[in-house]
Formats: structure tokens, C-alpha cells, sequence
């Protein structure tokens, strides 16, 4: 492991020291018992609910049954071990054996995987991002950035289409003026936004609720379940949907742990990893329609408006009679606004440029090869 991971690790190591020692005494990992079950601990950077929830209680049920009971899953939901920086650090040490990694905070020891957080480079389809998101060749290159971390790479997919939440109208870089806008920890998100002429801000996950409603933050961005979850809408009324990017995850487990795993449970884990990127996919997309129901449910009750600039033309569709009539007709705390043109568009588009180029010098030695990859598989599908 390089000094520079080393370092990494150790910045947030000793505080929580004490708390994985608790973890491991609590549970060890080694069944006490001959039918005690093997213990397997997965780490999520979300709250219950969200879509990273919903694939780790998938992978539990899954892996269960298929072990015939001798592993037990248990799921850690955000806050019980810390930020995404403390999940990944604590991945790294063996305390869990499973995490969700997101880019845009592993970015930070991983550079290369920051291409994950450029805009307007993958295919604004979702069912093509997610093709080339799911190739095991892609998978299996990542990985080589992993390992030398002491992490194993499982799998790569989206968690929905990522919509700023404001509280004025977005639709050019004059309007991010002086707007203190949420991204996660990455230099890159931080580099993009500013690009888009605001001040980004970087803050965790769990005090974006509190700094949106203490103003110390204008903005944020994150996908509608995300938004619905963590309630950003009651704290911001304009909800812009600008197709420039998709939330990104990966899922990771500790690479020893893995190296230690018998042919067979290998092959389970293999095998139930790969089933989860269609479940997964299907779960984020019914989110997206779902979710944004409970929003707009949510603006009529509390008598709060929320604008929304977004093609819309899914969602709609998704809405028996009754709820377009609920949620639509008699609803007059929403207010749909254009989605932004082409023209519109085009300007982010460009000014995201700024943030290309910022990743071919602090993305790792490997960027170029990355970018250049995820942009002709792009071109590939999209053709
Ligand atoms: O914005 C964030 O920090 C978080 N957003 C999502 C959708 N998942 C985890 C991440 O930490």
C-alpha cells in the first residue's frame, strides 16, 4: 500500500478504534460454535429505504438461502459506522467485509475513479449506462486500482438520474451565482460545480438536511430517492433535472477476506453479485417514479411549493388517473417548468470541459485510459 493510502487510513483510524473492537468482540467473524453461522458485515453509505438498502438486503436474503443459513448478513445503514470515508477506511482494516464505495469519496484514494463524477460523459439512457457499467471487463480493470488498496471490486451501477435541489431557478451558470452548493468530498465535484459558476461546498451526507435548512448551504445534488429520503425537498423548492450525469456506486469487499473465501463461496458471492445489477437497475428506476410521487404528495400536504424543470414524460406515465389528479390536477404546489434545451444545455455541457480537463491531471496515472474507455463504450452503445 502506498504512504499516501497509508496516511489516508490513518487520519481517521484512532477514534474509532475502540467502537471496531466493541464490533468484533460483539460478532466475531469466525462462528464460536459449529452451527453458529459465518458472519458477513455490509456497510452502506444510505439510510434504510434508499437504493443501497435495498441491494444490500437483497444480497443478505440471497446469500443466506444460497449458504443454506451458514452465512448470516448483517447490514450496517449510514451512521452506525461513520461517514463513507470511515465505512471505506473501516473496509480496508477487515472490522466489515462489504461496502458500498462511492466515487464521489473514494475519489480521494482512488483517483482514477473520479471519472465516475465528470458530467455529460456517459449515456443520458439509463439502460446503456448501466450495459456498460455491468461489463466485467470494466469491472475486472477497476479492480487493479482496487487491490492495491486492499479492496476488491464487485460491482459498478447507477442509483438514478442526479437532480439539483435549490432554492431559486436554475437554467445557466449566472443563476449558480453565489450559490453555495452541496457536493460530495471529491476535488473533482468541487472543480465541476465551480466550473457551473457556483461555490461548491463540500459537507457529509448526514449534515446537508441541517445545512440546507441553517443556509449554510443553497444547494445540493442527488438522485429523487435520495432527495424524498433524506427530506432535502422540504428544504429546497426547485428541483432541476439537467441529464449531465447519473449517481454512481461501487460495491467493494475486502480484498484478504476474499483471497480467504473457498472456491465455492467464491462462486456464490460471483454469482449473487451478478444477479443484483438487473435487480439493482429495475429498483433505482421505480424509485426515480415512486419517490417523486411522495414529493410532490409531500408539497401539497405541507403546503409548500416545489418547481420542477425535468422531462417528465416517465414519470407521468407512471400515474394512474387518480394520482394525476391528486398529484397534478389538484395540486397547486407544483409548478412544472421547461426542461432545460438544447441551448441551455450545450453551456453546462461546455463548462464541464473545465472539470474533463482538471481529471486528466489529478485523475491517477490511468485517467486518460478511463475517460477515453467510458467515452467509446459511450459512443459504442449509443450508436
Ligand atoms: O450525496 C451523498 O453524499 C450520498 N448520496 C447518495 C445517493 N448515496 C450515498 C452518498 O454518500
Amino acid at each position: 500500500m502506498s504512504l499516501q493510502s497509508v496516511c489516508w487510513f490513518r487520519v481517521c483510524s484512532y477514534r474509532l478504534i475502540a467502537f471496531y473492537c466493541l464490533l468484533l468482540s460483539g460478532c466475531g467473524a469466525a462462528p464460536e460454535a459449529e452451527n453458529k453461522p459465518e458472519i458477513w458485515r455490509f456497510a452502506i453509505e444510505e439510510a434504510e429505504g434508499g437504493v443501497q438498502h435495498k441491494y444490500a438486503t437483497r444480497f443478505k436474503e440471497l446469500i443466506e438461502e444460497r449458504s443454506g443459513g451458514e452465512i448470516e448478513v448483517i447490514i450496517y445503514p449510514y451512521g452506525t459506522l461513520g461517514t463513507s470515508t470511515h465505512i471505506t477506511e473501516q473496509l480496508n482494516l477487515g472490522v466489515i467485509d462489504f461496502a458500498m464505495a462511492s466515487p464521489g469519496s473514494l475519489g480521494k484514494l482512488i483517483p482514477e475513479l473520479q471519472v465516475f463524477n465528470l458530467h455529460f460523459v456517459l449515456p443520458v439512457d439509463e439502460r446503456l449506462t448501466q450495459r456498460i457499467l455491468g461489463d466485467q471487463e470494466l469491472i475486472e480493470e477497476f479492480d487493479q486500482l482496487y487491490q492495491p488498496k486492499g479492496l476488491k471490486l464487485l460491482s459498478i451501477f447507477s442509483e438514478g438520474e442526479m437532480v439539483w435541489t435549490t432554492n431559486q431557478e436554475i437554467r445557466s451558470p449566472e443563476d449558480f451565482a453565489g450559490v453555495k452548493f452541496r457536493v460530495m468530498t471529491s476535488p473533482l465535484l468541487l472543480a465541476s460545480y465551480d466550473a457551473y459558476g457556483a461555490s461548491a461546498t463540500p459537507m457529509p451526507y448526514s449534515e446537508v438536511y441541517s445545512g440546507l435548512q441553517l443556509k449554510q448551504i443553497d444547494g445540493q445534488v442527488n438522485p429523487v430517492f435520495a432527495i424524498e429520503r433524506q427530506k432535502f425537498h422540504e428544504v429546497t423548492s426547485w428541483m432541476t433535472f439537467p441529464g449531465h450525469a447519473s449517481f454512481i456506486t461501487t460495491c467493494a469487499t475486502n480484498l484478504d477476506f476474499y483471497n480467504a473465501l473457498s472456491a465455492d463461496r467464491k462462486t456464490l458471492l460471483n454469482q449473487v453479485i451478478r444477479e443484483l445489477d438487473e435487480y439493482i437497475f429495475e429498483v433505482q428506476r421505480g424509485f426515480q417514479t415512486e419517490r417523486l410521487k411522495s414529493i410532490l404528495k409531500d408539497a401539497k400536504r405541507r403546503q409548500r411549493m416545489m418547481h420542477i424543470s425535468g422531462d417528465l414524460v416517465r414519470f407521468m406515465e407512471s400515474l394512474s388517473k387518480e394520482e394525476h389528479k391528486e398529484l397534478i390536477e389538484e395540486n397547486e404546489y407544483v409548478e412544472f417548468l421547461p426542461v432545460l434545451s438544447t441551448e441551455e444545455r450545450e453551456v453546462f455541457r461546455n463548462a464541464s470541459k473545465e472539470a474533463r480537463e482538471l481529471f486528466l491531471e489529478i485523475g491517477g496515472s490511468r485517467s486518460r485510459e478511463f475517460l477515453e474507455r467510458l467515452q467509446s463504450a459511450a459512443k459504442t452503445y449509443e450508436e
